[in-house]
């Protein structure tokens, strides 16, 4: 299994920034990508990754996603004049246009695709590019939001294409919805797209109904478009993670990508004056540890939003920190989700119960509910209890009988390492299980992530009992709340 983190980064891409007043654009600074990695440089995690260079994105490349004709026109701001520029901006929501923008949003589209390059060629693990111009907004035909190519949804079809790829997770943390992704996406099968987004019932920019809850996918791809719409300001470190648990998880590991895409914005953390939200940088630790354990560790975080500078700069440090598997921070707060938040994944659950058989098991009995497996145990109680209790030191005893098999203890090994600031310890209480205890300590060491191929799936009778277990204890650990149906005090 491939090692390191790759780093991608060039200040060329802070060549361009806004000419005149436009109060919707003035956030999206150069100073962006200046402070993030000053920030890196500080904590010295630049030079514990390995540097890989920038390239500018091919007109083939950039054409996966857009029209040829729209190229043309981002094309032709290079040689425009400022009164021009803002001709050309104006067609667009929330974007501008300078002469520089064509070429770097090429090289961030270039940046993004060296990232997959060295991740799928096995010449690193993980890695993360920070790029300029944002993609999650951007169209076929139309720039949008600050994005001018699609830099995420253009390394999904260049891997799809190079490396024939058959299942890719593109996870939005950005705390906007990438509407540009879900539309390149909502038919292929072949690419799970999850955003959460502040939505407030539609009254958040982008405006959109198709942000909702509801928009599922169409088509062959129905079921993997997967919206979890915000609509409250504030959500914090328990909102994310119960999404987490209680959504992207469980889908997640069932898809079993091969390769994991972060659309890594950071105005979905405190401090930022678009999200209003109040996730910690701690908090990006956990996701980003959470979704190390899928797709063989093989993830490509790509920056998109983010415009409180220091929290952004010190999520970004929190990411990489991860990626090059460092302890895991505490996490911060009470660990207790809202109820506007716990309504919103009940819904998304809900929309998303007859394509994913980890949801299925919620209603009654169907004929899939055997088939339900391990991870709803573990995401599904486990976790959520664990992450309730905030321990400070983790100790996993294995028993001689046990139904759990050798993945399956490796997995929960890996995901607990999250907690306790990563200090662990495992008890095997058996002699002669020579493959456990290299597993485990495969897991413990992070040599490698476990295939997760073969878990041995959960009876009716467990799955239906660790449901009554969630319902009974969740007024004590509240992180077990995934919908509404039980009282709920606070
Ligand atoms: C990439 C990103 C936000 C645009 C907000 C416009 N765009 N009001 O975060
Ligand atoms: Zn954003």
């Amino acid at each position: 299994m491939a090692s390191g983190t790759a780093l991608i980064y060039d200040d060329e891409m802070t060549s361009y920034k806004l000419l005149w007043d436009d109060p919707e654009c003035d956030i999206e600074v150069p100073e962006r990508l200046l402070s993030s990695y000053e920030q890196l440089k500080h904590y010295h995690l630049v030079e514990r990754c390995i540097h890989v260079p920038v390239r500018e994105g091919t007109e083939e490349e950039i054409m996966l996603v857009h029209s040829s004709e729209y190229l043309e026109v981002v094309k032709s701001t290079q040689t425009m004049n400022e009164e021009e520029l803002q001709r050309v901006s104006e067609n667009y929501d929330a974007v501008y246009f300078h002469p520089n923008t064509y070429r770097c949003a090429k090289l961030a589209v270039g940046a993004t695709l060296q990232l997959v390059d060295s991740v799928m060629s096995g010449k690193v693990r993980n890695g993360m590019a920070l790029v300029r111009p944002p993609g999650h907004h951007s169209q076929r035909n139309a720039a949008n939001g600050f994005c001018v190519f699609n830099n995420v949804a253009i390394a999904a079809q260049y891997a799809k294409r190079r490396y024939g790829l058959q299942r890719i997770l593109i996870v939005d943390w950005d705390v906007h919805h990438g509407q540009g992704i879900q539309y390149v996406f909502e038919e292929d099968p072949s690419v799970l797209y999850y955003s959460w987004h502040r939505y407030e019932h539609q009254q958040f920019w982008p405006l959109l109904r198709e942000s909702d809850y509801d928009a599922v996918g169409q088509g062959k791809g129905k079921g993997f478009n997967l919206n979890v719409p915000w609509n409250k300001v504030g959500m914090g470190n328990s909102d994310y993670l119960a999404a987490f648990f209680h959504v992207l998880l469980p889908v997640a590991f069932e898809f079993v990508p091969e390769l994991i895409l972060v659309s890594s914005g950071y105005d979905s953390g405190i401090g930022d004056p678009e999200g209003q939200m109040n996730a910690t940088p701690e908090c990006f630790a956990h996701l980003t540890h959470f979704l190390m354990q899928l797709a063989n560790g093989r993830l490509c975080a790509v920056l998109e939003g983010g415009y409180h500078l220091k929290s952004l700069s010190e999520s970004v440090c929190m990411t990489v920190k991860t990626l090059l598997r460092d302890p895991l921070p505490q996490i911060s707060g009470e660990m207790a989700p809202c109820l506007s938040a716990i309504e919103s994944i009940q819904n998304v659950r809900g929309a998303h119960k007859p394509y994913w058989k980890c949801l299925m098991y919620e209603g009654n009995c169907s004929s899939d509910a055997e088939r339900n497996n391990f991870f709803c145990a573990v995401l599904g109680f486990i976790l959520p209890v664990a992450y309730s209790y905030q321990p400070d030191l983790v100790i996993i005893v294995i028993g001689p009988n046990r139904s759990l098999g050798v993945n399956g203890i490796s997995l929960l090994t890996c995901l607990l390492q999250g907690l306790a600031e990563s200090q662990i310890l495992v008890v095997i209480q058996v002699r002669s299980e020579i493959k456990l205890v290299q597993s485990v300590a495969k897991a413990l060491s992070g040599v490698s992530t476990p295939d997760f191929g073969a878990y041995a799936p959960a009876s009716q009778e467990n799955v239906l009992e660790i449901k009554r277990l969630r319902d009974q204890l969740q007024q004590e650990w509240k992180m077990l709340r995934c919908s509404g149906n039980t009282h709920i005090e606070n």
